[in-house]
């Protein structure tokens, strides 16, 4: 180990020496990439520990192959995980500076859309906090999610840009890299199998350490890059055909170009096959090559290998697993398909029929003939095992991606408890039936270091004051809190803590035009604009409070803002319309002078994990309101009941085991249960029938129908009193009951903390280390190491 020195010395000399600036003319990017790297050298003595720990060991390690990593920003996190927070401010300080506008000035890494990605950020964090051995495996876009602004109240989409300035936190690994083919033909040559490609592109590593909780551990983030195989094409430029020269590398970077923004839909183009052979092929060549280095029996790879496959993204690892054993290592082909899946497993995030991946045989054989065969293989040699079933991989002349992800798995999981039970019932029912024990639950979970300890100081504060600070890596120490909920000091500084959050936010908002009162119930819906998490429910229940505080503004109503947040994929029209509609009714409502210091709407523009950081700590309701059966978990859920907000929500995901940890006292339930959401469907004008037992509901409804929040609302209208797939109209009346309940819960300040209070000391369950910790017992059966 070095000597410690002095974390503000190493950032002058950062600032001068990597940066070459001097302080007198550093502007903030200098600063915060300096103090990253002061942060980053204090991070690589670990994480060689670590690697150096695992080598020795020589024993499993975990691989997490993702599409999606929605990491957000790493400085605050590393410095918090290295205890360094306090060092840091004064070192600024010193400077006339502040750590937080140093901090601020960090560009979101949003190579993900959602939950699943961001699950899967928080799932590196507590592998490295655990001190479990382990590498995530992805694709570095050079542009994450699209940026969002509003014109007109509508959604405006454009390019983001985070590798404009220097990523502090990689290391490029030239040396690392993996020649990918795709197209080509196969032939049989001396008996074995050969796939020649007939294009191919070259995927670099970059790697990024993820520093866990004290610095106790760190693991790799690696990430593919496509690069050429040719810089370019000398002839055509020499000729002077520029254009044609820069081509060849133009399109091999096109492979990572740019995160697809699609969330649960299925795409289907031929470049998203691309990516994920392209990060899937990679990563697998990466670790051969590291069991390789350590073991020469190919048949031990289970032993010491554990892939998960988040969602079918990288399904295709099962086929290229077989051909690397069975083409490339002259494995009989069932003994191949047997290594693989002891050594793949498969996490399922969705049961929506549109996200469940299918290729077209005739796409999968053009880009990856070797694979096509070997997945009708794979198919036949499960059809032998498990006769008379009618089970397969293809349908219709499409390659099923989650059947082909089941059969090359040893362990598939939902990720809640209701999600698994479905999944069992309904996508996966005959296989499921075929292997009872491949299926298992793990539900999800967040790091309760970036979700509590930073996000919400003042909380975190007063939680370590009252319990100590065993509960940042051990969360279920939260329930020593319970007894406090009794005790009217705590409750008071609980309640404090909230608002001084809330004031923060409010200033926040403020700045961006929209003006709100602090004292004011804050209820807050923010994820991706989606049909089945039903945003509109949210707002038409909003235009009918309205209406009824309009009839009768003195009726003593609870003040509230409605605070929403989230993208919409870009080709998706109807999750557009409800963006629209919700920044309509803001318009109308925000301005309504009889209304105004009672009922607010607030939209902040371009969501992201950033701003969610502020938004949950602030947040006193959390808006959980998806039909149910469609949200396989949800984790915002979690973060806004460990962060003392109270649910509103349905019997969906993971709220179900949130309403029994925290008690059905401290949650406001509505809606249709899954079973009676099936059952419902079947009504015959089952929205109509809802509409006509509700008067608020009709009105709301005719209210936006005829205009009151501007033209173009009538798509949304006659969806919902017309096929209402996700019975927003049968769901309303009951919605409307539970909102009112929550203001009534409200009213009374005290009980309300009481109740905020439980729902923190209740939520220690839901740590993302939980959950890797199940996953380490079921589905991996690895081990955790301390470094040296
Ligand atoms: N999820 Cl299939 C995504 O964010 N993107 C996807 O493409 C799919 C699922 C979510 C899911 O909707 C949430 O309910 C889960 O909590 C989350 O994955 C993590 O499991």
């Amino acid at each position: 180990m070095p000597t410690k020195t002095d974390l503000r010395d190493d950032i002058q000399h950062h600032l001068k020496y990597s940066l070459g600036k001097d302080a007198g003319h550093a502007q903030i990017t200098d600063w915060r990439l300096a103090l990253s790297y002061a942060i980053r050298d204090r991070i690589v003595d670990p994480w060689f520990a670590s690697t150096r720990a695992t080598y020795a060991q020589k024993g499993k390690r975990v691989y997490y192959l993702s599409m999606e990593f929605l990491i957000g920003r790493l400085l605050e996190d590393a410095v918090v995980n290295l205890g360094l927070m306090d060092e840091a401010e004064a070192a600024f300080k010193a400077n006339d500076l502040s750590l937080d506008d140093v901090l601020g000035d960090e560009p979101d890494a949003a190579l993900g859309n959602g939950g699943l990605g961001r699950l899967a950020a928080c799932f590196l964090e507590s592998l490295s906090t655990i001190g479990c051995p382990a590498y995530g495996y992805g694709i570095r876009y050079e542009h994450g999610l699209f940026k969002q602004s509003f014109h007109e109240g509508r959604q405006i989409e454009s390019p983001e840009d985070w590798l404009t300035q220097p990523h502090a936190w990689e290391f490029e690994r030239p040396e690392a890299a993996f020649r990918i083919g795709f197209g080509g033909s196969v032939e049989e040559l001396g008996g074995k199998t050969v796939w020649t490609p007939s294009e191919a592109v070259i995927a670099e590593a970059f790697d990024t350490p993820i520093i866990g909780w004290e610095g106790r551990w760190a693991n790799t983030l690696r990430l593919w890059a496509a690069k050429p195989e040719q810089v370019f094409d000398l002839d055509r430029f020499n000729a002077g055909d520029y254009y044609g020269a820069a081509e060849p590398e133009n399109l091999a970077r096109t492979i990572s170009r740019v995160l697809y923004p699609d969330d649960t839909t299925d795409e289907g183009k031929r470049l998203r096959l691309k990516q994920e052979f392209f990060f899937t092929a990679a990563s697998l060549r990466d670790i051969l090559r590291r069991f390789e280095s350590e073991c020469d029996d190919l048949e031990l790879l289970p032993q010491k290998v554990a892939i998960q496959l988040n969602d079918t993204h990288p399904a295709i690892a099962g086929p290229e697993l077989v051909r690397l054993l069975a083409d490339e290592k002259g494995m009989p082909v069932e003994k191949a398909i047997e290594i693989a899946r002891g050594c793949l497993s498969y996490t399922n995030h969705t049961l929506l029929p549109e996200a469940l991946e299918r290729w077209s045989e005739g796409l999968m054989r053009d880009l990856l003939p070797r694979h096509m065969q070997l997945i009708e293989e794979i198919d036949a040699a499960h059809a032998r095992e498990n006769p008379s079933r009618g089970v397969t991989m293809t349908d219709d002349g499409d390659v099923l991606m989650g059947p082909l992800a089941f059969a090359m798995a040893h362990k598939v999981n939902g990720v809640s408890a209701l999600h698994t039970e479905l999944m069992k019932e309904t996508v996966f029912e005959e296989l499921h039936r075929l292997h009872p024990d491949r299926i298992v639950n793990q539900t999800n979970g967040v790091t309760p270091r970036r979700w509590v300890l930073s996000a919400n100081p003042r909380l975190s504060a007063l939680i370590t004051e009252a319990i100590g600070d065993g509960w940042v890596d051990d969360l279920e120490r939260l329930s020593k809190l319970e007894p406090m909920a009794d005790d009217k000091t705590f409750r008071d500084a609980f309640a404090a803590a909230k608002r001084a959050n809330k004031a923060d936010l409010a200033n926040y908002l403020g700045e961006r035009g929209a003006n709100v009162d602090p004292d004011a119930m804050f209820d807050v819906q923010i994820k991706r604009i989606h049909e089945y998490k039903r945003q509109h429910l949210n707002i038409i229940e909003t235009i009918a409070h309205w209406q009824e505080i309009k009839d009768n503004p003195g009726a003593g109503w609870v003040p509230r803002v409605k605070i929403f947040g989230g993208k919409a994929a870009p080709g998706y029209v109807f999750a557009k319309e409800i963006i629209h509609l919700i920044n309509a009714v803001a318009e109308v409502i925000n301005t309504d002078a009889d209304t105004g210091h009672l009922l607010k709407v607030a939209y902040p523009a371009n969501y992201n994990v950033t701003l969610a950081e502020r938004l949950i700590p602030a947040a006193e309701l959390s808006e959980q309101i998806s039909t149910a059966g469609k949200e396989a978990s949800g984790t915002g859920n979690m973060k806004f009941a460990l962060n003392g907000a109270l649910t509103v929500g349905t019997l969906d995901g993971a709220n179900v085991e949130i309403r029994d940890l925290v008690g059905a006292d401290n949650f406001f339930l509505f809606g249709m249960t899954a079973d009676e959401v099936v059952k419902r469907r079947e009504v015959e004008g089952h929205a109509q029938k809802a509409i006509d037992a509700d008067p608020r509901l009709k009105r709301a409804l005719d209210a936006i129908r005829s205009g009151t929040f501007g033209p173009g609302f009538e798509g949304i209208v006659d969806n919902v009193s017309g096929p209402d797939y996700f019975l927003v109209a049968s769901d309303f009346t009951d919605f409307y009951r539970a909102q009112r309940e929550v203001e009534k819960a409200y009213a009374d300040q005290d009980a309300w903390t009481r109740m905020a209070v439980l729902n923190t000391a209740r939520s220690g369950w839901f740590s993302s280390d939980r959950t890797i910790r199940g996953y380490m017992r079921d589905v991996w059966y690895s081990e955790a190491l301390a470094a040296e």
